[in-house]
């Protein structure tokens, strides 16, 4: 019994459990900020599970790196200094390589441990630390955000977990705050922003805090990722004031990028007609969203 219990009663979705198999245990340890578990499924390649969540599989990664990171840099015409949060498997330093015009790529990151685990049992994500424009930073984004240079910042991806845990404070205002001051006028942030089929009210509570924040614009989006409870996730996508942003339709299209749908491995997920289809939600989706 009390494993059931302990299997059902995830705060983040009680009631629910989702199963992987597994063929071999490939790493377990402890940071000071989490548990860590890296295994190979029978069906989704390698997982990597932090806090007995799964954070990504080698199968359906792209769908999510693909489109947290494309969504933004593919809505602004020249993104220059981009930031990264979380994101210590190096998935999305390897998408934003894709962009030639990008030059500087921050990376805060609060676990040495899960880049270091990364290298050694996902290769195909931890590439993106290769990138000579990378510069890793080891800690707490709250802090790294507080002491940010003002407007230093064309797009700001915010890669982290749950809001149980080391990525608590992310979700409030003054993080977004931080987030609204270090970028430019008219800079773009993607928020990995949850499941529309699981949690109303956390979306709901940071769109009314992204709404009043980032005065230019702010979208809800979606993809699917089959192994994240509910096969859904989403993401805000807010501009800050200044230059207009459109997020709704691409300016930067990923396919005239030089280069960009091949560089190191072939884009899987996205291009230009999933970005805009991203946008559309479901009718309780948006009646929901719509009021608050
Ligand atoms: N691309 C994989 C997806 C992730 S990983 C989230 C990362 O955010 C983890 O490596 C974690 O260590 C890091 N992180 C958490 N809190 C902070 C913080 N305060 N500062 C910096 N980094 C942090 C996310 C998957 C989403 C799963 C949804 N269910």
């Amino acid at each position: 019994k009390s494993n059931k219990v302990r299997y059902f009663n995830n705060p983040m979705w009680p009631g629910e459990a989702h199963s992987l198999k597994v063929e071999k245990i490939l790493y377990q340890g402890k940071s000071p900020y989490q548990e860590i578990l890296v295994f190979e499924s029978s069906t989704y390649g390698n997982v990597l599970v932090l806090d007995g969540i799964v954070q990504l599989t080698e199968k359906d990664e792209c769908a999510y790196q693909e489109m947290v990171t494309h969504l933004p840099l593919c809505s602004i015409p020249s993104p220059k200094n981009v930031l990264v949060v979380g994101g210590g498997d190096g998935g999305v330093l390897r998408e934003i390589a894709r962009h030639a015009s990008v030059e500087i790529i921050d990376i805060c990151e609060i676990d040495q441990l899960v880049i270091d685990v990364c290298k050694d049992f996902f290769p195909q994500l931890s590439v993106g630390f290769k990138d000579p424009r990378v510069q890793l930073h080891v800690g707490d984004a709250v802090d790294f955000l507080r002491n940010a240079p003002e407007g230093k910042y064309d797009a700001i991806i915010v890669d982290s977990s749950d809001p149980i845990g080391p990525a608590q404070e992310l979700v409030e205002k003054p993080f977004f705050q931080t987030i609204a001051r270090a970028l430019k006028p008219g800079g773009v942030l993607c928020n990995q922003a949850e499941s529309m089929w699981l949690h109303t009210h956390l979306i709901q509570d940071m769109l009314s805090i992204c709404r009043e924040t980032f005065k230019g614009a702010v979208h809800y989006a979606w993809t699917s990722v089959p192994t994240y409870p509910s096969g859904v996730i989403g993401f805000l996508l807010c501009a800050k004031e200044g230059p207009a942003v459109n997020f709704l339709s691409p300016v930067n299209p990923i396919e005239k990028l030089e280069g960009a749908m091949e560089a190191r491995r072939e884009i899987r997920f996205y291009n230009s007609e999933i970005h805009r289809a991203a946008f559309v939600l479901p009718t309780f989706v948006r009646r929901e969203l719509e009021t608050h």
